[in-house]
């Protein structure tokens, strides 16, 4: 069968959106890179000159190979000296390296003097958690033809923001009901995912094709698959905005306590062949250091208790469900 014909993202003026919560899917946002002196600024010249001794991690193509890749660290100024000369035909026959994922906060902060990030997307939940377990989601990527990423989703249900500052990039995307019913080694390009997957669902194949200047918001668990067509720069960040802060907190909480859970399985296996030998354990015998144990683990507990109580209250009190559930996955 014919592959499915993809529907156009819309196009907005930066002016028309005053607000996320107007928006219900993907757009394209023109005018919000209008006053960023990253537009004049950043040239290769200006990152060999200023970071060419940075080690950023380089993902590496191996010849024939689309989407798998391996990481390797790498000098800035070496790359952008491959970058300049790769030739633009995309040919898998070669290796190749594309400049992905460079949280270049870190390295060189004063980059984000070269830009502000638009006031749509400034109420970002990260900002609110504690120091101790913020993380870094701002990146530059320099594609080139023949590197894609494959079909994904963003981690923990965080948005992004993509900014295209130079050449263009093209993007597929589908709603997230669709996208839980697409498998590991899916395509949005293929034909084989058009026939077993889209064609089922009564979603859109959304495309895009975002030049310099256009910036793309990408929601929270929508899937996508990213090619370049040409030489390009993007800056990108991600951001949890308040219509997904509960699955963020439910997925990045399970990250975070996974380590945790893995000793608590570890202590209960313990215990369990501690009461099969007929209950003698000199800690557990005294009474005292129960109780402190039960202090403990009430205290470690009752944050999780007072959510749970939440969501029952929620539910008992739920005049009916706002959204159908989807079934697939
Ligand atoms: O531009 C790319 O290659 C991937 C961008 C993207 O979707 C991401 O960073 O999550
Ligand atoms: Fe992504």
């Amino acid at each position: 069968m014919a592959p499915i014909s993809p529907t156009p993202l819309r196009v907005l003026d930066g002016s028309a959106v005053t607000t996320l919560e107007d928006l219900d899917g993907p757009v394209v946002i023109r005018g919000l890179q209008d006053e960023w002196p990253a537009r004049e600024l950043w040239t290769v010249e200006h990152f060999r000159d200023q970071y060419g001794g940075l080690r950023v991690p380089v993902r590496e193509y191996p010849a024939g190979s689309e989407y798998e890749y391996t990481i390797a660290d790498g000098g800035l100024a070496e790359f952008l000296e491959y970058w300049e000369k790769i030739p633009m035909d995309g040919s898998l026959a070669r290796d190749r390296r594309y400049l992905a994922e460079w949280n270049f906060v870190r390295d060189c902060p004063e980059l984000l003097d070269d830009f502000s990030v638009p006031a749509i997307f400034s109420e970002d939940w990260i900002d609110r958690l504690p120091e101790q377990v913020r993380f870094g989601r701002m990146w530059i990527f320099f594609g080139e033809p023949g590197c894609s990423t494959g079909l994904h989703c963003d981690t923990f249900s965080t948005s992004a923001w993509l900014a295209v500052l130079d050449g263009s990039k093209e993007l597929r995307l589908v709603t997230p009901e669709t996208g839980r019913a697409l498998r590991a080694d899916d395509s949005l390009w293929s034909e084989r995912t058009h026939d077993e997957v889209l064609r089922k669902s009564t979603d859109p194949l959304y495309e895009v094709t975002l030049r310099a200047g256009d910036t793309l918001y990408i929601p929270g668990d929508w899937y996508h698959e990213v090619r370049n067509p040409e030489r390009n720069l993007m800056l990108t960040a991600n951001f949890v905005e308040e219509r997904k802060l509960l699955s963020f907190l439910a997925q990045f909480e399970t990250r975070l306590t996974e380590p945790l859970s893995i000793l608590r399985q570890a202590r209960n296996a313990r215990i369990r062949t501690w009461a099969g030998g007929a209950g003698r354990h000199d800690e557990l015998a005294r009474p005292e250091f129960r109780a402190r144990q039960l202090d403990w683990v009430r205290g470690m507990t009752s944050e999780l208790r007072e959510y749970e109580r939440a969501l029952l209250d929620w539910d008992a009190t739920d005049t009916g469900a706002t959204e159908a559930p989807s079934g697939a996955r």
